[in-house]
């Protein structure tokens, strides 16, 4: 949403939602003192996830550790917006959204892609193009940004356009519509299916919580794109409440109509202002729409799961919106979990206590095999668990690098000529871990032209019965490093070696092996080092050593 209309929206608006608030009763749901919103969420089939902010998820071990524990799903508060995947034409960077995907990889979250098509955080470059030039570069960017996680089934929704409604339910005049028309958006949808046939595809609006002009707007274009076969599969509703406003009118009955239309709901960025100082009753009643919003998404099969805007008040964009306002989201500054996050903890928690906690057994038998010089195949024996193990977890070099549903898989990407330690770990649905398996140690296969050498000899002196051969240089011809090599050459008949430096050297007459020293054995690809012997011969046989071949390990 851009700034300027959240803060302009009429007071006729607001007064109206106003009009919709409404007592709220409900009765609290029996408290669990433990366990995670995650573990509580998958108990009932739901996710419970946060927009993570970049900068902290790098750099705060509170932000993460909370991140990672409490939540099974995760959506790019910034990093997938077209202002950071591609800020000039046809040049992506994926640096903050690979970032986002790899947490949510070693903590076994999904991903909810936002966003491909907005009016805000969109280039100029892109807002300034033709109607036909505008459709490519959408096209492009979507094929692009989609296309790169259609492999990954941890990415599994996008929102696809998002925003796209005024308050009165007519098309926000954005220079998206300006330029396309209005079938932008069917275009964006079939673009999106295109790049994963297996994405959810969504579209995002504020002020659809409740049924108003602008979600039956929604309602009305979602129901026609469907009826044209546009894929559309998914609805959000971002879920930005103000206390100071009431509680959307007719929440309950909204999802059920967009539930009807055969579309997934999600509540996709849930937060909660007070304007500061925030009193206890504003606390309560914050309280009570989160208590609300999630208990609305739980009751109906239809709604897949509730993503918070954030989590801790130290990163929210509230107070840079909205003047004199804050205190939004479910964790204080200093990460400690405020009355919100125990709201929305017990309206998880359907009373199951204390949801699961319990891991899953520790994988065994992590068994190697065919190694090659860049892959391996590891197998282990399934864990059991009282809820179900959903995958394990791969970890090479003691990081999480994936997670498989099997007991067996091949990891490939591996270097030649290169040590790996690996182990598994178990996951069950709650999202707990077992403890890692035993580990395994596997050096790959020297490279087939990824790790290769040379050898070429000179004659430096001879004399009647006797000459030297120096340099032998040893060069690393392939693309990796090696640790190793060895050279063989052949010494004429009647020659015979009679000394050697920087390599040790056998037999000493006929097919002869060289070997590096300890010292020599390591070369960077293109790095070359040298060796040389000394060798009697019959007087005056002139012949020289020949068939240099080298070997790298
Ligand atoms: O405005 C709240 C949300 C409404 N729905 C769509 C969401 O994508 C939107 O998220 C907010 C982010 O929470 C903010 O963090 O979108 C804003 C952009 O419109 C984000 O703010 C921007 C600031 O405007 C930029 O100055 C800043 O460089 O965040 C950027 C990255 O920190």
């Amino acid at each position: 949403m851009s700034v300027p209309s959240r803060r302009l929206v009429p007071l006729a608006v607001l007064t109206l939602f106003t009009g919709f608030a409404v007592a709220i009763v409900t009765a609290p749901e029996p408290a669990s003192a433990s366990g995670t919103l995650r573990s509580h969420a998958a108990a009932r089939g739901k996710f419970i996830g946060y927009a993570a902010a970049t900068g902290p998820l790098a750099n705060e071990t509170a932000y993460r550790n909370i991140a990672g524990s409490e939540f099974n799903q995760v959506t790019a508060e910034n990093a997938m917006k077209w202002d950071a995947t591609e800020p000039q034409d046809n040049q992506y960077n994926f640096t903050g959204a690979d970032q986002v995907v790899a947490f949510a990889q070693a903590n076994n979250q999904r991903v909810h892609g936002h966003t491909l098509v907005w009016h805000s955080q969109t280039p100029g470059w892109v807002q300034g193009l033709s109607g036909t030039a505008m459709r490519t570069a959408m096209q492009d960017h979507i094929s692009r940004v989609v296309g790169r996680w259609a492999n990954d089934p941890i990415v599994e929704s996008w929102d696809v356009v998002n925003e796209v409604f005024n308050e009165d339910g007519s098309l926000r005049q954005s220079f998206w519509l300006n330029a396309m028309g209005q079938s932008y958006i069917a275009d964006a949808f079939r673009f999106a299916r295109a790049a994963d046939p297996d994405a959810r595809l969504c579209i995002n609006d504020y002020n659809v919580e409740g049924i108003n002009a602008k979600s039956t707007a929604m309602y009305n274009l979602v129901q026609q794109l469907r009826a044209q076969n546009v894929p559309v599969d998914c609805v959000g509703f971002q879920a930005h409440l103000a206390v100071q406003f009431g509680f959307p009118g007719q929440y309950t009955q909204n999802i059920a109509r967009f539930a009807a239309l055969g579309v997934q709901v999600r509540i996709t960025e849930l937060d909660v202002r007070i304007p500061l100082p925030a009193d206890q009753a504003e606390i309560t009643r914050q309280n009570q729409y989160y208590t609300q919003i999630v208990d609305g998404c739980m009751q109906s099969t239809a709604c897949a799961g509730v993503t918070i805007w954030g989590f801790t008040d130290r990163y929210s964009w509230v107070p840079d919106t909205f003047q004199g306002e804050g205190q939004a989201l479910i964790y204080d500054t200093n990460y400690s979990p405020k009355p919100a996050y125990t709201a929305v903890h017990d309206a998880l928690d359907d009373g199951d206590p204390g949801g699961d906690t319990q891991p899953p057994t520790t994988p065994t038998g992590l068994t190697a095999s065919g190694v090659t010089s860049n892959s391996v195949n590891l197998s282990w024996t399934a864990s059991t668990d009282n809820v179900g193990v959903t995958g394990y977890d791969i970890i090479r070099n003691g990081t999480v690098t994936n997670t498989v549903a099997g007991t067996s898989t091949t990891v490939t990407g591996l270097s030649p000529s290169t040590a790996y330690q690996f182990a598994v770990r178990a996951r069950d649905a709650a999202g707990n871990t077992s403890a890692n398996s035993a580990t395994v140690n596997v050096t790959t296969q020297p490279g087939s032209g990824g790790g290769g050498c040379s050898a070429t000899g000179t004659v430096q002196t001879q004399w009647g019965n006797g000459y030297v051969v120096q340099p032998v240089t040893v060069t690393n011809t392939g693309t990796s490093a090696i640790t190793g090599w060895t050279v063989t050459l052949t010494l004429p008949s009647g020659h015979s070696l009679t000394g050697q430096w920087n390599a040790t050297i056998s037999p000493t007459s006929g097919a002869v092996t060289a070997r590096n020293m300890s010292y020599n054995g390591n070369l960077g690809p293109g790095q070359s080092t040298t060796f040389g012997f000394q060798v009697s011969r019959p007087n005056g046989n002139t012949a020289v050593p020949s068939g240099y071949t080298c070997t790298a390990s």
